[in-house]
C-alpha cells in the first residue's frame, strides 16, 4: 500500500452530484467544435455594404494588395471587400485579433470568399511570439471552387503572449472578395468542476499528465481541464521534437564561422509558451524525446546540413549526437531552472514490430518509417550512445526511457526487452515508456491490443525491474460513433486502466495524448477521456468509478511486480 486512503468514495461522490446510472448520452460532435451556440455573441460584423473596409490591412510592407469595397460581387446586399493587385500567394487581406479581442477567449469567424475567376483560398492565423518571431498556421485550406466559398465558424483564441495577431486570406495571385466577416464572441464554459480530479484519485500511485501543445494554452476550459485532471506531467505533443528544436540556419553558420559542423545549434522558441506556462504552474515535464527516426530532419544527417549533402560518417553523426544531447539539456535547464524535468525519452520508435531495426533511409516529407540513424550507424547501435550521453547530461532527477508503441507486441515487446536488459546492466536506462496508443474498435473482443495481452506486456516490462510510464494513452472509437461505441470505449478504457493499477507499484507517471477529442491527432476516432464540449465521456467515469479519493500524504512501499 502506497498511501493512505480516505474514506471518500467516487462512486458516491458522482452519484450524488450527477447520477451515476444517468451518465448523459455523448453526441458525436463537430471535430473542431465547429458551432457557436445561443449564448455566444457577435462582437464584429460588416458586409461591406457602408463601404468602410478600415478593419482590414494588407500583410505588410511587402504586399501589394490593395483593399477597396466593390460592387462586382457579393453574397449579402451588393457590396463587398475586393482585394486586388497581390503579386504573392501570401498576399492578402488581413483581420487583426488582438487591438480589439480579449485573449484567453474565444472566438468563431466566418466569412465568404471567392476569387476573380476561381476560389482557391486558405484562412489562415498568424502571431508574433515573445522572442519576436512570426508563427504562422493555416484554419482552412483548399477553399477552392468555381463560386463564393465559405469559412464557418472556425476556432480562434490567443495568449497575452502573442502580439500582431492576424486571421487572413491568402492563396494564387488572383484578385479575391470578401463578404460576411462576421467574428462571434463563444460563450464561457464552466467546465465540470462536481467530478473527481484525475490527478487527485491517483495521487498515491503515479502521476497523471497530459500532452499539450500551444494551441491550447489560449483555450481556457482546456487549461482549466488540464489544470483540474492532468497537472501532474505535461508533454509537448510536437515542439521538443528535433525537428522543432534544430535550427538549420543557425546551424550551418556556426559551421561556416567555426569549421566545425559537429555542434549543432537548438532553440526552444516553438516550446516556449508550454514551458513557461509549466514554470509558472509548477508542473513537472517529460523531455519527448532526443533521437527519433520521425520529426527529424535528414539535413541533420548530411555534410555541411544541407538537405542534398552526403551522409554523414558514424563517428561524426556520434559527434553532433553528442553535442545535441548535451545543448538540449544545458539551454533546457540554464532556460527554465525551476522546472522538474522528471522524464526523458530518450530514444523513440527504433524497433519494428517484428523486432528489427527499422529501414535506413530519408524521412522525405516527413511520415516514412525509415531511420536516417540506421542509415548513418548501419543498425540500431545508436541507442546505447544515445543512453550513454543522455545519462552524462541530463540534470540531476531526469529518468531515461526507451519510449514505443504497439509495445505489446512479441516482437517489439522481446526486442525492448533484449535492448533495454543490456541497458539497465550499464546502468544507463531507468524506464520503458509504453506509448499505448489503442484502438477499443465496436466491441471488447474486437478491441486491440485485448486488455490481457497489454496486461501480458505490462507483467513482462515490470520484470524488468526498470519504472513503467505510459506515455501516450489513447484508445479509439470506430469513426462516427454511436453511444455503444463511447460505451465499449469506457469498458476498455477501466481494462486497461485497471491493468495498469495492478502494476502501480512499477509505473511512475500516466500520460493521456491530448486532453479533448477534438484536439486529439486521431479526432476523428474520439480516443479521449474529454468530449469536444470539455465535458467527461464514460470512459472517464469507467476509470475514477469506485475508487477512493487519497489525501494527500504519499508514502512509497517496496515495488512488486505482481501488482499487489
Ligand atoms: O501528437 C503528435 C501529432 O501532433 C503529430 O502530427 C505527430 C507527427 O509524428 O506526432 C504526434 O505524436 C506522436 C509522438 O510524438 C510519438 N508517438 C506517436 C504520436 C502520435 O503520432
Amino acid at each position: 500500500m502506497k498511501g493512505k486512503k480516505s474514506n471518500r468514495m467516487i462512486a458516491a461522490l458522482m452519484s450524488a452530484s450527477m447520477g451515476i446510472a444517468a451518465i448523459p448520452a455523448i453526441a458525436p460532435a463537430a471535430i473542431s467544435a465547429e458551432t457557436s451556440d445561443a449564448s455566444s455573441k457577435v462582437v464584429f460584423s460588416t458586409d461591406f455594404e457602408d463601404g468602410d473596409v478600415s478593419a482590414f490591412t494588407n500583410r505588410g510592407e511587402n504586399d501589394t494588395t490593395v483593399l477597396s469595397a466593390s460592387d462586382e460581387a457579393a453574397v449579402s446586399g451588393s457590396t463587398s471587400m475586393l482585394a486586388s493587385g497581390r503579386s504573392k500567394d501570401w498576399n492578402g487581406p488581413a483581420f487583426r485579433l488582438d487591438d480589439k479581442l480579449k485573449p484567453y477567449t474565444e472566438y468563431y469567424i466566418s466569412a465568404k470568399i471567392k476569387g476573380r475567376y476561381y476560389t482557391n483560398a486558405t484562412f489562415s492565423f498568424q502571431y508574433t511570439n515573445s522572442d519576436g518571431e512570426t508563427k504562422y498556421s493555416n484554419l482552412v485550406q483548399n477553399l477552392s471552387g468555381s463560386d463564393w466559398m465559405s469559412v464557418e465558424n472556425v476556432k480562434v483564441s490567443f495568449t497575452d503572449e502573442m502580439t500582431d495577431v492576424f486571421v487572413y486570406f491568402e492563396g494564387g495571385q488572383d484578385d479575391i472578395f470578401i463578404d460576411d466577416f462576421v467574428v462571434t464572441e463563444a460563450a464561457q464554459v464552466e467546465i465540470e468542476q462536481d467530478i473527481p480530479g484525475l490527478k487527485d484519485v491517483f495521487a498515491s500511485d503515479f502521476k497523471v499528465g497530459t500532452a499539450l501543445t500551444p494551441a491550447a494554452l489560449s483555450s481556457k476550459p482546456t487549461m482549466d481541464i488540464v489544470e483540474k485532471h492532468f497537472s501532474g506531467s505535461i508533454t509537448a505533443g510536437n515542439e521538443m521534437k528535433p525537428d522543432a528544436v534544430l535550427n538549420q540556419a543557425a546551424c550551418q553558420a556556426y559551421f561556416e564561422e567555426t569549421g566545425d559542423d559537429t555542434v549543432p545549434q537548438i532553440s526552444f522558441s516553438a516550446a516556449k509558451p508550454l514551458l513557461n506556462y509549466c514554470q509558472k504552474n509548477n508542473i513537472p515535464v517529460r523531455v519527448h524525446t532526443l533521437v527519433w527516426h520521425s520529426q527529424t530532419p535528414d539535413w541533420f544527417f548530411k555534410e555541411g546540413y544541407a538537405a542534398d549533402g552526403e551522409w554523414v560518417s558514424k563517428e561524426k553523426m556520434l559527434k553532433r549526437m553528442e553535442n545535441y544531447i548535451k545543448a538540449y539539456f544545458e539551454t533546457l535547464t540554464e532556460l527554465y531552472p525551476d522546472i522538474d524535468f522528471y522524464a526523458c525519452d530518450v530514444v523513440n520508435e527504433a524497433w519494428t514490430d517484428g523486432g528489427a531495426p527499422r529501414n535506413p533511409g530519408e524521412q522525405g516529407n516527413g511520415g516514412s518509417s525509415n531511420s536516417a540513424w540506421v542509415q548513418v550507424f548501419g543498425d540500431n547501435s545508436f541507442i546505447e550512445p544515445a543512453f550513454t550521453y543522455a545519462r552524462k547530461y541530463a540534470p540531476e532527477g531526469c529518468k531515461l526511457y526507451y519510449n514505443d508503441y504497439n509495445e505489446y507486441m512479441d516482437g517489439k515487446l522481446n526486442a525492448i526487452v533484449e535492448m533495454a536488459t543490456d541497458l539497465k546492466e550499464k546502468g544507463l536506462i531507468d524506464g520503458i515508456g509504453m506509448q499505448s496508443h489503442l484502438d477499443a474498435r465496436q466491441s471488447l473482443d474486437a478491441a486491440f491490443p485485448s486488455v490481457s495481452m497489454y496486461n501480458k506486456a505490462l507483467d513482462k516490462y515490470c520484470e524488468l525491474g526498470l519504472d513503467i510510464q505510459v506515455t501516450e494513452l489513447d484508445a479509439t472509437t470506430p469513426e462516427n460513433p454511436t453511444e455503444a461505441d463511447f460505451k465499449v470505449q469506457a469498458d476498455y478504457y477501466k481494462g486497461i486502466w485497471d491493468a495498469i493499477y495492478a502494476h502501480k507499484d512499477n509505473i511512475s507517471a500516466v500520460v493521456v495524448w491530448g486532453v479533448t477529442d477534438d484536439g486529439s491527432w486521431r479526432a476523428k476516432q474520439y480516443p479521449l477521456l474529454f468530449d469536444a464540449d470539455y465535458k467527461a465521456k464514460p470512459a472517464f467515469y469507467s476509470i475514477v468509478e469506485g475508487r477512493e479519493v487519497p489525501t494527500p500524504e504519499v508514502k512509497y512501499g517496496d515495488a512488486d511486480c505482481d501488482g499487489n
